[in-house]
């Protein structure tokens, strides 16, 4: 019997990325891995999956993860430990604290890729327990200023909409979002309609992103200044007399007052081109668009949260929506696209320092409330402190034990230096992980527990369309992995609240968590799924995909919010808020002339714990990377390709240079993605300003001053190694993960014979190694074999002419090599059998630039869809679209040329 027929079903699961919540199958092979694909039924993603949901397979290896809860002994060295004594010191450590120094000196740092339940529990302890707020996520950098701007507008944190309004709208506003990117399986749906129903598309960027295609309106608004514009768009909307006066009356207030200081900020055309730097008539082209439509959904994501402005540019289109009555209705309305699975179901529990739990807030009502409901002895009297703060406290020593769960703050929080050393100075620090190593790990946990990983937990999590779906585990948990709900009850009942937690299961939280959404609710509250309070294991364990509200009583079914009002503020009415006028926190100077936008790319998440093991997900972009605009690359000296350093009062990153007519002159992009681990000098956290929205804490990662100068390497190589690789501290360097082992590219300035003496030590003396030095040229080759296998590879040269890998790396990634194969490698070209693919294009079917290149000038395809049909390139996901597009017109202005 084969593996596949011991596991002949799949498990019906979730993505473990973004908050678009695609439903995955996940077929396990027996042997730890799984094939995946996606859910049909699922209606979010009804059946497709982008590259990373693609890639999931590949990254469910137990090389890198941490199996045994470890903690560190008296001589400082971390070592395995059990999980009574782990649970014991973690329990003890924070009560000592807290009868020493007060609840307020404890606090946990959660994130929006715990579970619902992991959630829940963690922020029950906190709240109602221990009580003290201190709770905050990593979601305080991601939604907050939504949040913040949802509940100034509707009175709660209510997404009013559906992802059908996608399919219906027919202008879709894209403000900050690179939802080609990083809500793919979203994108390719605002496609689909577009292609079907001629859609438009409006991208605010100030970037031309992926997002935008020929056809496309773009506006690249000058950095913090979308409220002019949306201040601007409301002017117009009241000057054309295009607003919904009946709405407005009976459903709103704030009007008047919101007219007057958009008149203030942007009162004429003139006024929003000055202040977005945008082109008046494209401007004009946005707001006749605008008025003339009436199903229009604005979606956003961080280039309006992650803003020292963010809660009042949420507003700001929240109001353009309430004055035309567009909300709530099948196509329109605001759209929050959230980033992490469980971006919703964090807030859903309350996980913020300033919420309480089901979306209540610290009334004196609502904390007499949940504290009768959770039988709470402590409950928290007021909010706790938002993470940047927190973090400050922590750096002055007021919080002396932390836990953190699910996050890497050490590399994603701004100041990410500070970060790191104010880690180093907690009296107790307790991390749930996933993973062995990360660089808030390396900071210096005192206990490390190890957490069920994606595949192995069990539970849910709500997407950006308020649905909620079950993660199902279809991997036994490896060593003593366990789910963090687990964890977190353990260490509540050895400090003596094992009554409140004396769960069993997941769906136990659930219904325990559904109960208190219906708990005093009347519908009071937005949160309500009180029909699932009651569902049984089996029923949890088989719960299709939901979407809330879920009331008892009432049969489920789809809804909207907001149609016919009834907002969760006193009158039930909701506000439109009048912002400030908007100017950035701090404005480029001659010390700092640029300004540091931070962001993502298509293949990678976060922090690469997870992405970052996938080869096919590395292929794309493998280094990490500053694009910037080419005056801008001229004014500084920089060349395409070259390195950079990049400083800003807080810290500094050596980057490779990308120039790119689609930025905006006078701004920088970097991907946050790499790290102390995966990268030389790459964690753009560090680079990034501590400033903070004044409603929603949440810091400005989009826009710090910062410099620019070109750093010279004489030489650049990789390296292909089976086993873990240590490449000298002077080199700049790259990991990308790649099939079979490691991989880096780096840049140096050692001479290619130094490269020698590293090649002999990183292979060691039980290989056979073939070398070739050219000293004139600055060039060194070395390939390591062992049994006839490829067992690593160093190129080097000179940085003008560095060698290519693509072709070498094929042979590393083949099973075994002909003999002629083995002597091709040195020469770095591919041998018949294992054609070069170039750069990787398409991630899903892993279709290179050479491949494609090949196809076009062979005449074998034309065109996009030719290149579909005969490479399937493109024909998944669709994210690299735009790239094949570029390609192909690229081949088509050669050809005429
Ligand atoms: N591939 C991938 N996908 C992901 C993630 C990932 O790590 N990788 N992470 C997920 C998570 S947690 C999140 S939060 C989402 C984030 O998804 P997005 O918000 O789409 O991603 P970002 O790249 O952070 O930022 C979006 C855009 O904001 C623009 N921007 C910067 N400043 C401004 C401004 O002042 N105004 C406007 N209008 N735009 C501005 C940037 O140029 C950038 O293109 O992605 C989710 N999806
Ligand atoms: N400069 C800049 N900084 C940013 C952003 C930006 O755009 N620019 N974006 C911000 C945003 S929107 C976000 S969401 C954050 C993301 O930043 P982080 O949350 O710090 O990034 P991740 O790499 O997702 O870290 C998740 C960690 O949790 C572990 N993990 C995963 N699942 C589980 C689990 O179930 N249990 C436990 N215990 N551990 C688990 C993973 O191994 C990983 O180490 O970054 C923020 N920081
Ligand atoms: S769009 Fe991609 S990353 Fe996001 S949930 Fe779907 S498959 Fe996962
Ligand atoms: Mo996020």
């Amino acid at each position: 019997m084969n593996a596949s027929a011991q596991h002949p079903l799949a498990v019906r699961t979730t993505c473990a990325y973004c908050g678009v919540g695609c439903g995955v199958l996940a077929k396990p092979d027996g042997r730890g891995g799984a094939a995946i694909s996606g859910d049909a039924e699922h209606p979010a993603n009804f059946g497709r999956l982008c590259s990373k949901g693609s890639a999931l397979g590949e990254t469910l290896g137990l090389g890198t993860r941490l199996l045994h809860p470890m903690q560190r002994g008296v001589d400082g060295a971390m070592a395995r430990t059990t999980w009574d004594d782990a649970l014991a010191r973690v329990a003890n450590g924070f009560a000592d604290i807290i009868a020493k120094h007060g609840p307020d000196s404890v606090a946990f740092y959660l994130s929006g890729q715990l579970l619902t339940e992991d959630y829940y529990v963690a922020n029950k302890l906190m709240k109602g327990f221990i009580g003290s707020a201190n709770v905050d996520t990593n979601s305080r950098l991601c939604m907050a200023s939504s949040v913040a701007g949802h509940r100034r507008a509707f009175g709660s944190d209510t997404v009013p909409g559906s992802y059908a309004d996608l399919d219906e709208a027919d202008l879709i506003v894209l403000v900050g979002s690179n939802a080609a990117w990083c809500h793919p399986v979203l994108y390719q749906r605002m496609l689909a309609n577009k292609r079907a129903r001629d859609a438009k598309i409006v991208v605010i960027d100030p970037r031309r992103t992926a997002s935008v295609e020929d056809d496309d309106l773009h506006l690249p608004v000058a950095p913090g200044m979308d409220t002019a514009l949306f201040s601007g768009l409301l002017v117009h909307l009241a000057d054309t007399l295009a607003l919904d006066y009946t709405y407005l009356a009976a459903h709103t207030t704030g009007f008047t007052e919101a007219l007057v200081r958009a008149r203030e900020i942007a009162p004429d055309l003139t006024a929003v081109a000055a202040a977005t730097g945008v082109g008046a008539a494209d401007i004009a082209r946005f707001f006749a668009l605008f008025r003339g439509t009436d199903k229009v959904v604005t979606c956003y994501s961080q280039g309006v949260n992650q803003s020292a402005q963010g809660t009042d540019k949420v507003n700001a289109i929240i109001n353009c929506h309430l004055a035309t009555g567009r909300i709530g209705r099948p196509g329109m309305g605001p759209f929050s696209l959230t980033g992490q699975p469980n971006a919703m179901g964090g807030r859903e529990v309350g996980g913020l320092a300033n919420q309480l739990a089901a979306h209540m807030d610290f009334t004196p009502e609502a904390i007499d409330r949940v504290g009768r409901f959770w039988r709470a002895p402590n409950m928290a009297q007021r909010e706790g402190l938002k993470a940047v703060q927190l973090f400050d406290a922590i750096g002055r020593g007021e919080i002396k034990a932390l836990w953190i769960m699910a996050t890497n703050p050490a590399v994603s929080l701004p100041r990410a230096d500070y970060v790191r050393d104010a880690l180093r100075k907690l009296d107790l620090l307790v991390i749930s992980e996933n993973v062995i190593s990360n660089d808030t790990v390396a900071a210096g946990a005192h206990v490390l527990l190890p957490a069920a990983a994606w595949g192995e937990k069990d539970g849910t999590v709500t997407n950006s369309e308020r649905r909620i779906s079950r993660q199902r585990a279809f991997l036994p948990l490896p060593g003593e992995a366990r789910p963090d709900w687990w964890a977190v009850s353990q260490v509540a009942r050895r400090m003596g609240f094992g009554d409140a937690f004396a769960y069993r299961s997941a769906a136990d939280i659930f219904r325990e968590h559904a109960a208190l959404s219906a708990f005093e609710n009347d519908g009071a509250r937005d949160f309500d799924i009180g029909a699932l309070a009651t569902l049984s294991d089996d029923a949890f364990n088989a719960l299709d995909p939901t979407q809330w509200p879920a009331h008892a009583g009432e049969p489920l079914a789809d809804s909207r919010f907001f149609a016919a009002g009834g907002y969760y503020t006193p009158d039930r009415k909701a506000r439109l808020i009048a912002p400030e006028r908007p100017a950035l926190h701090e404005a480029p100077s001659p010390a700092f002339p640029l300004l540091l936008n931070t962001g993502r790319i298509r293949d990678q998440w976060h922090t690469m714990t997870r992405s970052g093991l996938s080869p096919r997900l590395g292929a794309h972009l493998p280094e990490p990377f500053v694009e910037l605009h080419p005056d801008d690359a001229a004014q500084h000296g920089l060349r395409d390709g070259g390195c950079a350093r990049i400083t800003t009062r807080y810290g500094a990153c050596i980057l490779k240079v990308a120039i790119s007519a689609g930025q905006k002159r006078g701004a920088l992009f970097a991907p946050i993605h790499w790290s102390g681990e995966t990268a030389a000098t790459a964690r753009v956290g560090a680079l990034v300003a501590p400033i903070t929205d004044p409603f929603s804490g949440q810091p400005e990662a989009k826009a710090t001053p910062a410099a620019i100068a070109p750093v010279t390497y004489a030489l650049r190589g990789f390296v292909l190694s089976r086993a873990a690789l240590q490449l000298p501290a002077e080199s700049w360097w790259a990991r990308v993960a790649v099939r079979g082992g490691t991989a880096a590219l780096f840049a140096s300035n050692a001479p290619a014979a130094e490269w020698r003496t590293h090649a002999a030590e990183l292979f060691g003396d039980d290989v056979e190694l073939a070398e070739y030095l050219d000293e004139p040229r600055q060039s060194f080759r070395a390939a390591a074999f062992q049994d006839g296998k490829l067992v690593g590879c160093l190129f080097v040269g000179p940085a003008e002419a560095p060698p290519q890998w693509d072709a070498v790396k094929a042979l590393f990634e083949a099973e075994a090599l002909e003999t002629q194969q083995r002597r091709a490698v040195l020469s770095g070209r591919s041998t018949d059998g294992l054609a070069d693919a170039g750069p990787i294009v398409c991630a899903c079917f892993g279709v290179g630039l050479h491949t494609i290149r090949d196809a076009l000038e062979s005449g074998a395809a034309v065109s996009v869809e030719a290149i579909g049909q005969s490479l399937r390139a493109g024909t998944n996901c669709g994210s690299c679209l735009p790239e094949l597009r570029k390609i192909v017109a690229g081949a088509k202005v050669s050809e005429t040329a």
